[in-house]
């Protein structure tokens, strides 16, 4: 069976939901990753992810990890629904996964940190002035997207859509007003209602 390893409160989360999303059953297993006790720098944990990040998963035996990595093999392994079915919409399965990976994602976590996570002494506005900046410029060309095609992967709801929303997640815990992105604003809010997300976070909680 699929091992997830990593707490519900990481990135793993985004794996659970796609676990969840299409159907695959799973063990999940919290690594922890938070200093002082974070299992994920422990030897045995180590020996699957040399990166001592979660989170990684165990496939029959195939180890794996990076997020996105792992969530675009699940979905192509276990046939569903949501992978796209032409060359052409995988290519833009790509092109979000990546935008919000290396656009996104970056930024959205140096806010995240500025502004929530790290201790208020720790905490870097100029940082976070600037991350608010990229993010809202990022936010603006999927306010774009989505007033074209509902859905970022067209006209159905899919694996486009779920990489995108999945980091975006995040955005539940900035508070950031979302008045200037109406449609992104009904869209994650969508996303993250669906029964596999709700399951997810329910695990966060
Ligand atoms: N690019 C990696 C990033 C993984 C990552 O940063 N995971 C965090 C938890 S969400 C972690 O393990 N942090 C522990 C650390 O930074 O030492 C991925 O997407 O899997």
């Amino acid at each position: 069976m699929l091992k997830i390893f990593g707490a519900p409160h990481s990135r793993a989360f985004r794996v659970i939901w796609l676990a969840n999303e299409i159907g695959i059953p799973y063990e999940h297993i919290p690594v922890t990753f938070s200093v002082p006790n974070a299992q994920c720098k422990e030897p045995w944990y180590l020996e699957l992810n040399p990166n001592g990040l979660v989170p990684t998963i165990d496939d029959g035996g195939f180890v794996m990890w990076e997020t996105a990595a792992i969530n675009l093999y699940l979905a192509e392994t276990y046939k569903n629904s949501l992978y796209p079915s032409t060359p052409q919409s995988r290519g833009r399965m790509l092109q979000w996964t990546f935008f919000a990976t290396t656009e996104v994602e970056p930024a959205l976590i140096t806010l995240f940190r500025n502004r929530v996570f790290y201790p208020p002494e720790q905490r870097n506005e100029t940082l976070a002035v600037q991350a608010e900046q990229t993010l809202r410029a990022k936010l603006a060309i999927l306010e774009d997207q989505l007033s074209k095609p509902p859905f970022l992967g067209g006209d159905t709801w899919n694996m486009a859509d779920f990489m995108v929303a999945c980091v975006l997640y995040v955005l539940t815990h900035l508070k950031l007003d979302l008045t200037d992105y109406p449609k992104v604003d009904v869209w994650l809010a969508a996303s993250l209602n669906r029964p596999a997300a709700q399951v997810a976070r329910k695990l966060r909680e």
